[in-house]
């Protein structure tokens, strides 16, 4: 059955260090998509920008029970899920930048990145293709490595046809699949209720694949189901579904100012940031605020250095004819 769980209670942040590094990890996500957003106004960025301001807990909550052995499909809000599962901060900023030492060598920008050694496979900027991505990497795993494959799309991936496909395809073969919908609300400038009939979670349930509606904006809330869905998919027991409530704090891409939210919408969101929500829960297990102030800090000036670095970063070389042939 799907249902909304509550924001947990305190009393619950069960390792302490864990959730430091989570919070630094969410920090370096804000303050990586504020970098970018900057960069983008200022005409560094090539090609486009959807950044993942507000959802960050969704990407650090699932990352944090995956093992080496795992894959991940992105969307092309993806920055944070590349950061959440380790890629390097400073080549995905040199990928912003169209810089050599970029992640893919400054050739995919900010919608395309893969890091297959960080278990990244892509960043799809298909809507759903995602999901088409981390079928065939379940199916692949399934019969080899016991590793489980993650998905990682927004609410309207839902009302795409093959997405049905791939949940059929996954729950008959009974493949390593997590699913994990980012419902932000949002399609782009459409609210996702206006075109999409019934409940999302009520769709996949008719597959016989379990499903279940969260709270997106706490982390600990994410964890916790993502720990229930991978091991529910690692068993061999097929694939799991989850539709992680959120919002983005920003608009759908490049500088779109988000003018058709309601007034209050987004007031009423951010009074659930993420960040905000985890500090206080830290705060209420014992942990110093000046520590998680220095973390702040830290990040600033790491940030800082970055943007110096990125834009000091030499730009690929024009392709070679000979290299064309190759
Ligand atoms: C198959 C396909 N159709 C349409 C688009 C154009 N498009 C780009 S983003 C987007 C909105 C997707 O919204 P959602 O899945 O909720 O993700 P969000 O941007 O909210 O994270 C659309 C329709 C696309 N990229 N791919
Ligand atoms: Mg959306």
């Amino acid at each position: 059955m799907s249902h909304v769980r509550d924001q947990p209670a305190t009393g619950v942040l069960d390792d302490l260090d864990l959730y430091r590094r989570i919070y630094r990890q969410m920090l370096l996500i804000r303050g990586f998509e504020d970098l970018v957003q900057s960069l983008f106004l200022a005409g560094e960025v090539y090609g486009t920008t959807h950044l993942y301001s507000g959802q960050e807990a969704i990407a650090t909550g699932v990352a944090s029970v995956l093992e080496e052995r795992d894959r991940v499909a992105a969307t092309y809000r993806g920055h944070g899920h590349a950061l959440a599962l380790g890629v390097d901060p400073q080549k995905l900023l040199d990928e912003m930048l169209g810089r050599t030492s970029g992640v893919n060598g400054g050739r995919a920008g900010s919608m395309n990145v893969n890091s297959p050694d960080d278990r990244l496979i892509g960043s799809f900027g298909i809507v759903g293709g995602s999901i088409a991505a981390a079928t065939g990497a379940a199916l692949a795993l399934g019969r080899t490595t016991g590793g489980v494959a993650v998905a990682y799309f927004g609410d309207g991936a839902m009302n795409q046809g093959y997405v049905f496909e791939c949940l059929n395809f996954s729950q008959v073969f009974k493949l390593p699949l997590v699913l994990v919908c980012e419902n932000n609300g949002y399609g782009e400038y459409t609210p996702y209720r206006s075109v999409t009939a019934g409940e999302i979670c009520a769709r996949v349930e008719v597959m016989g694949v379990p499903a279940e509606t969260i709270d997106g904006m706490s982390v600990w809330t994410v964890r916790e189901s993502a720990e229930r869905a991978v091991a529910h998919a690692r068993a061999g027991d097929g694939p799991v579904f989850v539709e992680a409530l959120t919002y983005r704090f920003v608009g759908h891409s490049r500088s779109d100012p988000g003018a058709y939210r309601p007034d209050g919408e987004l007031d009423r969101w951010r009074a659930r940031d993420p960040i905000v929500v985890l500090r206080a829960q830290l705060e209420a297990e014992g942990v110093d605020a000046a520590d998680l102030d220095e973390a702040e800090r830290e990040m600033s000036v790491q940030l800082e250095q970055m943007r110096e670095r990125g834009l000091a970063a030499p730009f690929p070389a024009e392709l070679t004819a000979r290299e064309f042939k190759d």
